[in-house]
């Protein structure tokens, strides 16, 4: 085979579809048509993304108020840092198409859980239901789901408390209710979630690697249960 057989188009052929592609896109998606129901359209989703980090707002406020009272309580501050973000447009429209969601604001509010996400660290296991229960006792709060990975962890060894949450946001002219979803963890567990985490990004692993990588962390998320607990309770016995 000579090398102009070898190649995946022959050179005339890559030239007129890159010309086709710019052609394309000019026509298309930089049109003035198109351009106009972008401007449009971008309005509502900048502000309905805004909402989404009001009502984050709202959340991270709560836990700073419940770690600094329970502050001195404990002599010692139970949340260790809160990490918060609004979803990324891609990732949102990725889990747009998993979950076969129409393409409107109505239906993300309604099934994207996650658009707002708070991420509340703490320092020991207990810390985190005391924490979670103090801030679902608040009677603003609307609790719609809960998973405790904790307790009942994920074939992958994941832990995490979540809980998806309502959480009212007062505008100029009205209240609106927002939905955040709240992943409690300790150190230990949000440590060993970020390394996984990068494990499902390496797609070019041979399977028998991935397979031992992933043996690897499940056995890694054991120990740090146990170790959690032992923390704990040397904890305790400082406490006494
Ligand atoms: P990202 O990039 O972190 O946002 P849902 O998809 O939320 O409607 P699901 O899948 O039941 O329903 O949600 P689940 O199990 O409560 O998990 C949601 C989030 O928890 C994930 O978000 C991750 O952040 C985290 N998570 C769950 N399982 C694992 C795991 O095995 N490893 C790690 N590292 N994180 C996990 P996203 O949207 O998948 O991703």
């Amino acid at each position: 085979m000579n090398e102009e057989e070898n190649m995946l188009f022959p050179v005339g052929m890559e030239n007129s579809l890159s010309t086709y592609r710019e052609d394309f896109v000019r026509e298309n998606l930089m049109s003035d048509s198109f351009l106009d129901f972008v401007e449009e359209n971008t309005k509502p989703i900048d502000q309905l993304f805004a909402y989404y980090q009001c009502a984050i707002m709202e959340v991270e406020t709560k836990f700073r108020v419940l770690d600094e009272s329970l502050s001195v309580e404990l002599e010692r501050n139970p949340i260790e840092s809160i990490k918060s973000r609004v979803k990324s447009v891609d990732s949102l429209l990725r889990k747009m198409r998993k979950k076969n969601v129409a393409l409107n604001l109505a239906a993300i509010e309604e099934n994207i859980n996650d658009v707002a996400g708070v991420r509340v660290i703490c320092s020991f296991p207990d810390d985190i239901y005391e924490i979670a229960s103090a801030f679902l006792a608040q009677d603003d709060i609307t609790l719609i789901a809960r998973k405790d990975y904790i307790k009942d962890p994920k074939p992958s060894g994941y832990r995490s408390l979540h809980l998806i949450v309502e959480v009212p946001i007062f505008l100029k002219d009205e209240k609106r209710n927002m939905k955040v979803e709240v992943q409690f963890r300790t150190i230990a567990m949000d440590f060993w979630a970020s390394l996984e985490h990068k494990l499902h990004y390496k797609h070019d692993l041979p399977p028998e690697r991935a397979k031992a990588l992933a043996d690897e962390l499940r056995d890694c998320a054991e120990r740090i249960e146990e170790l959690d607990l032992r923390m704990q309770a040397v904890r305790n016995e400082c406490h006494e």
